[in-house]
């Protein structure tokens, strides 16, 4: 394992692919492997885009990464698709989409898939961009498209959500309802050359007024990928929120607060794996009945595994 870093470190590609791989698989020396990426990261700049299928992620990741490597920049894409049992369904649409970058030595275009991880989906796309950030690529996209829970908590860890919104899509309703106002550092409006832009600008702009601080209100940035049209600007507004969470007083609090729930979420995964692999060592012999009373099964499989197999009074 420690030669896969040091390999890392030296830009060796299939180093950083394996290393990827390790996490999806959930493998044993996991977080070995990941406190020691850790104390390489090179601070990259993490960015996440998240939306409705079809608003235009992928379009907006492939102008940006060209962007990016403009400003002469390296850039990894990891392209997050939950819904798509298959993970080569999210790569091949994204193929085409990002088609002149794939031959780039400066980029980097993976597809998360999770087999089975503990962590789930989320917790693997984390830990890909910290792998990301070691290797030392200068900017990290994310693209998820934003359905459920577990896509707001693969953003928790970008330093910057872009919320990607379309003319005319009943989004805004959505953005109440999942919680996605929270997580927004951004608003992309895309397809501004379609109908219903000007609606949809003026609502989102009494939502940010509503949650404004003292310090910082949501940008709204139109955008139209087909024209390649507000993407620098995209850009600029990126580098302006990285300029603000790692200057301002409000910016490290919320750096901190990300910080602390990774660790209580890391924690709470290992408690997991153990109480798991406990229940599991025993079940053949005392299988869960369909009409057992769960609750009572959770208060005695955890004091049990707490007693047998988890904490002991010396230890
Ligand atoms: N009119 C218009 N169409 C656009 C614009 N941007 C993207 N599209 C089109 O919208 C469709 C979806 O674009 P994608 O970039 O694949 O969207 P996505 O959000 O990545 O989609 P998923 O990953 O499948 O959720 C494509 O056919 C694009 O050509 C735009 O600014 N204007
Ligand atoms: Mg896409």
């Amino acid at each position: 394992m420690q030669t896969l870093v040091e390999r890392l470190k030296q830009k060796d590609i299939r180093a950083l692919a394996r290393a990827i791989t390790m996490v999806e698989n959930d493998h044993p020396e996991k977080l070995e492997l990941l406190s020691a990426v850790f104390s390489e990261r090179k601070h990259a700049v993490y960015v996440g885009l998240t939306g409705s299928p079809g608003a235009g992620k992928s379009s907006l990741v492939n102008r940006l990464v060209t962007q990016i490597r403009s400003e002469g920049k390296t850039c990894a894409v990891i392209a997050v698709d939950p819904t798509s049992p298959f993970s080569g369904g999210a790569l091949l649409g994204d193929r085409v989409r990002m088609n002149e970058h794939f031959l780039d030595d400066g980029v980097f275009i993976r597809s998360m898939a999770t087999r089975g991880s503990l962590g789930g989906l989320a917790r693997a796309t984390k830990d890909a961009v910290r792998i990301c950030d070691a290797y030392g690529f200068d900017v990290i996209l994310v693209e998820t498209v934003g359905v459920g829970q577990s896509e707001l908590d693969i953003m928790k860890i970008v330093d910057t959500t872009a919320v990607v919104l379309t003319p005319n899509s009943g989004d805004v309703l959505q953005i109440f309802k999942a919680g996605i106002m929270e997580i927004a550092d951004l608003f992309v409006v895309n397809k501004a050359d379609l109908p219903g832009f000007g609606k949809l600008k003026a609502l989102l702009k009494e939502l940010v007024m509503i949650t404004a601080t003292e310090e910082r209100e949501t940008p709204i940035i139109k955008t139209i990928t087909t024209e390649n049209k507000g993407i620098d600007k995209l850009w600029g507004k990126i580098k302006d929120h990285h300029e603000y969470l790692y200057k301002t007083h409000e910016g490290k609090r919320k750096r901190k607060m990300q910080q602390e729930l990774e660790v209580y979420e890391l924690i709470r995964e290992e408690i997991w794996r153990e109480v798991k692999q406990f229940i599991e060592s025993k079940r053949h012999l005392e299988p869960i009945k369909a009409d057992a009373d769960p609750y009572k099964l959770a208060i005695d499989w955890y004091a049990r595994w707490k007693k047998e197999g988890g904490f002991t009074d010396d230890g």
